[in-house]
């Protein structure tokens, strides 16, 4: 999705030439469009957006995305949003390397439904990484960087959406109720993957798609959180075979500091049998 100019009040990106790409190494939208970037060797020029210090949440961020959320990608001064719309644009950039898209009218249709559902499931996603992944204290937004993110930027629904998700949050927590409906509800998605990969290779035609790219994302994420993939092992093996890939295996590791935390944090949770599998 391509945002009008007049929503970018940061007006400095309307004069970047080339590709762009403002991201968070740990952002699961972000790790789709990477490596598709990677896969297709596209250059592009890197913006780390500090989701954790709540970068996403200011003026600067907000004049580039009124949403909030990343990736953005800036194309010679284009702001596009949405990541599997932006798979969709990159993919139909000039390339001698095999489109990530199907040309045939019904697979297209297919895999934009089955894109539009993993989108759809994106705050099922975030229900469980905040449950299972992040440390709440480290994943909670304070109510005054809140009221800043509400008030800042060009009136938008999906912001007011982004702040009740994060309102919500920091009361609640992610009571096990909820994280058990959103398991269910990606249960089910995989379901439908499982008997996809019945009688093929590939989710769709002969070789690695974007669903591969888009779906792969979330099974890292859900194993990360500890939910039992084993329970469709058709899947599980395709994961495993994906996580083969270079590019897929580099976009979704987390080196440095953080990586050490989270992989600590993971342990913790494993020991003290508080992890996804353990309230399902
Ligand atoms: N539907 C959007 C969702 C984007 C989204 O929610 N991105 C997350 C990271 S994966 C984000 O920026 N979260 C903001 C935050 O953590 O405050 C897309 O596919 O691009």
């Amino acid at each position: 999705m391509q945002l009008s100019d007049d929503l970018i009040t940061t007006r400095e990106v309307l004069d970047w030439k080339g590709l762009h790409l403002l991201h968070f190494q740990g952002s699961t939208c972000s790790q789709k469009v990477r490596i598709l970037l990677a896969e297709k060797g596209i250059d592009y020029a890197s913006h780390p957006v500090d989701l954790p210090g709540h970068e996403n949440t200011r003026p600067r961020f907000l004049g580039i995305n009124p949403r909030g959320v990343v990736p953005v990608l800036v194309h010679d001064g284009v702001v596009h949003v949405e990541s599997n719309d932006i798979l969709e644009y990159l993919d139909g950039l000039p390339s001698e390397l095999p489109s990530f898209f199907p040309r045939d009218e019904a697979e297209s249709r297919w895999v934009r439904e089955s894109l539009d559902l993993e989108d759809g499931l994106h705050m099922d996603l975030r229900t469980l990484t905040m449950g299972f992944v992040v440390p709440g204290r480290l994943a909670r937004k304070s109510a005054k960087t809140l009221d800043a993110f509400a008030r800042s930027g060009a009136p938008d629904a999906a912001r007011d959406r982004e702040v009740a998700w994060w309102r919500n949050f920091a009361e609640n927590g992610i009571p096990a109720e909820q994280a058990r409906a959103s398991a269910a509800a990606y249960a089910h998605a995989f379901e439908g993957l499982e008997k996809r990969l019945q009688d093929r290779p590939w989710l769709i035609g002969d070789r690695i798609s974007v669903l591969e790219i888009a779906w792969f994302i979330s099974l890292h994420r859900l194993g990360l959180a500890g939910y039992p993939l084993a329970r469709h092992p058709r899947l599980e093996r395709h994961y495993a075979t994906l996580c083969e890939r270079p590019s897929f295996a580099r976009e979704v590791a987390q080196p440095g500091l953080m990586g050490l935390g989270l992989r600590a944090y993971g342990h913790y949770r494993r020991l003290s049998k508080t992890r996804l599998c353990d309230v399902l």
